[in-house]
C-alpha cells in the first residue's frame, strides 16, 4: 500500500519528481510513481487517482500544468502541486496555485520536489507519532547547522583583509 502518489505530466518532468522521492525515501514513506497527462491522457488520470489508496498526492506538471488540479478534481484527498521550470516558469506555478474555491491545490515552488515530499510527509505525520519525531528531529538538525554555518561565516569575514 503506497502512501503517496506521485503522477507526472511528463516523463521529462523526472528529475522534479527524483527530489520527492529521494525525501520519501528518508522518511521510509511508500510511495509510486506515473506518468499521466491532462491533456494527452485524461482518461488515465481519472482511472489512476479514482483507483488508488494513496493518502497524499503529488503532481509535477509544467507548461498550461493542468494535471495538479484535474487530480483534485478527481479526489478528496490532498493534492500538492509541483511547478516544473519551462521557458516561462511563472506559467505553470500560477496554473496550479489559481484553482477555483471548492477544489484546492497545496503549490510549493518551483522544482521544489523535495518541499512537496516533505509537506507529504507532515500531512502523514498527524496520525504517525514516529514520522512526527523525525520530522522534528530534522528541524533540529537543520537548526544545528545554521549555528555552525554561521560560526563558519564570522570565521570567515576575520580573515577578510
Ligand atoms: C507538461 O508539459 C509536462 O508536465 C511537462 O512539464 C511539459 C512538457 O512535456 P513534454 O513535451 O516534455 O512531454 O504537460
Amino acid at each position: 500500500m503506497s502512501k503517496v502518489f506521485i503522477i507526472t505530466g511528463s516523463k521529462s518532468d523526472f528529475p522534479v519528481a527524483e527530489k520527492a522521492i529521494k525525501v520519501l525515501k528518508k522518511y521510509g514513506v511508500a510511495y509510486d510513481i506515473a506518468v499521466a497527462s491532462a491533456h494527452r491522457t485524461p482518461a488515465r488520470v481519472e482511472k489512476l487517482v479514482t483507483g488508488s489508496d494513496a493518502d497524499v498526492f503529488i503532481s509535477v506538471a509544467g507548461l498550461s500544468a493542468a494535471l495538479p488540479g484535474v487530480i483534485a478534481s478527481f479526489t478528496v484527498k490532498p493534492v500538492i502541486g509541483v511547478p516544473a521550470s519551462g521557458a516561462l516558469n511563472y506559467d505553470a506555478l500560477l496554473s496550479i496555485v489559481q484553482m477555483p474555491p471548492g477544489i484546492p491545490v497545496a503549490c510549493v515552488g518551483m522544482d521544489r520536489g523535495d518541499n512537496a515530499a516533505t509537506l507529504a510527509v507532515e500531512i502523514l505525520a498527524l496520525s504517525d507519532p514516529a514520522l512526527a519525531q523525525k520530522l522534528k528531529d530534522d528541524r533540529e538538525a537543520m537548526a544545528a547547522k545554521v549555528e555552525r554555518d554561521s560560526e563558519a561565516v564570522a570565521e570567515e569575514a576575520r580573515k577578510v583583509e
